[in-house]
């Protein structure tokens, strides 16, 4: 009996074991090494350089549906290791404080996947960070507080500056604020500071880059069919005087987010990006009848997405970046 009572307990702990072990190995990817800048460059715990490819969402208030573990994954399949939360920050623009929950839902589902997040606070029409300054504030104590020391997360803390906005007297002393804010919590990770004119003047920043603060890196972003040599001397410059340049957003059709696609001059960014060894991450996953939507507007899935599904552009982005 007794013997028999010892053989059932084994055998049912190997069971249980197994079980679990194979469990882990299905549902728990390898954790994404912590990022850090060293120079232009990004380079992972072991001081080997990283490139961040990735994929943006579009305004999750407008696109909540693609904000899941499926769809992220699909685009992990097709290259990607960095998803893009962009949280619009404008009231017009569908900024609402409920939202917060779709945005952990999305680090979620992007951590389970090892993957890289990029929290963005997505100001646009509000075209001077300091507008919705009280908001931001908000948020990203929210964010740093909640994922302080998660090694997957970087903060993009004002997508694209506009308007009647300087460095030297809006965006810089507004990063400063939120720099401090965020390390209150949040030590080490990653944080990107967007630049003048829908972030492209970054040869401006390098001449007066943010002193005396580690992990900081500053936006470029371009939209093919409009931005061309000359944005791509704006970022030849900025990196030659050793500004760490993130691209993070791009399309390859105009700055619209429509229009025809560009890929001559898409040709050409990838070209010197890959160069200069600069992360990407390519606006918007959505089916959006517009060209810069990653999968094609006759396709429902919101997850399980193939590369047939995609757009024009998603196609091209998925083969050439
Ligand atoms: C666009 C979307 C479009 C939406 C519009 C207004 O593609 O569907 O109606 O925003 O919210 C940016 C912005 C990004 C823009 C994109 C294309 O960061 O929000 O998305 N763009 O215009 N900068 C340059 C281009």
């Amino acid at each position: 009996m007794k013997k028999k009572i010892i053989l059932f307990s084994v055998f049912t702990a190997m069971v249980l074991t197994g079980a679990l072990g194979l469990r882990a190995a299905v549902s728990q990817a390898a954790k994404p090494s912590p990022l850090q800048v060293r120079g232009t460059r990004i380079v992972n715990a072991s001081g080997k350089a990283v490139t961040l490819k990735g994929v943006s969402t579009h305004g999750i208030a407008w696109y909540p549906q693609y904000v899941n573990k499926s769809c992220f994954q699909s685009f992990k399949k097709m290259g990607a290791n960095t998803v893009r939360l962009a949280f619009y920050s404008d009231d017009a623009a569908g900024y609402s404080k409920s939202l917060y929950k779709k945005v952990e839902e999305g680090i979620q589902a992007a951590t389970d996947l090892g993957m890289y997040v990029v929290i963005d606070w997505h100001i646009l029409s509000d075209g001077n960070p300091k507008t919705n300054q009280k908001k931001a504030k908000e948020f990203f104590t929210h964010f740093s507080k909640k994922y302080a020391g998660q090694s997957n997360i970087l903060y993009e803390i004002c997508n694209e500056p506009n308007g009647n906005v300087t460095w030297e007297k809006d965006i810089k002393p507004y990063a400063s604020k939120m720099i401090s804010l965020i390390r209150k919590y949040d030590k080490k990770a990653i944080i990107i500071v967007g630049t003048p004119t829908w972030s492209q003047d970054v040869d401006i920043v390098a001449q007066n880059p943010i002193k005396n603060q580690k992990n900081i890196m500053y936006a470029l972003h371009f939209y093919a069919a409009t931005h061309k040599d000359w944005i791509r001397d704006k970022l030849k410059k900025a990196n030659q005087s050793g500004l760490p340049i993130l691209v993070t957003e791009f399309s390859i059709c105009d700055a619209s987010g429509n229009g025809a696609l560009d890929t001559k001059e898409a040709g050409k960014w990838m070209k010197l990006l890959k160069k200069y060894k600069i992360g990407r991450i390519a606006w918007n996953i959505s089916n959006k009848n517009e060209t810069s939507a990653l999968i094609k507007s006759s396709c429902q899935k919101t997850g399980n997405i193939k590369k047939g599904d995609l757009s024009k552009s998603g196609k091209w982005i998925m083969k050439n970046w």
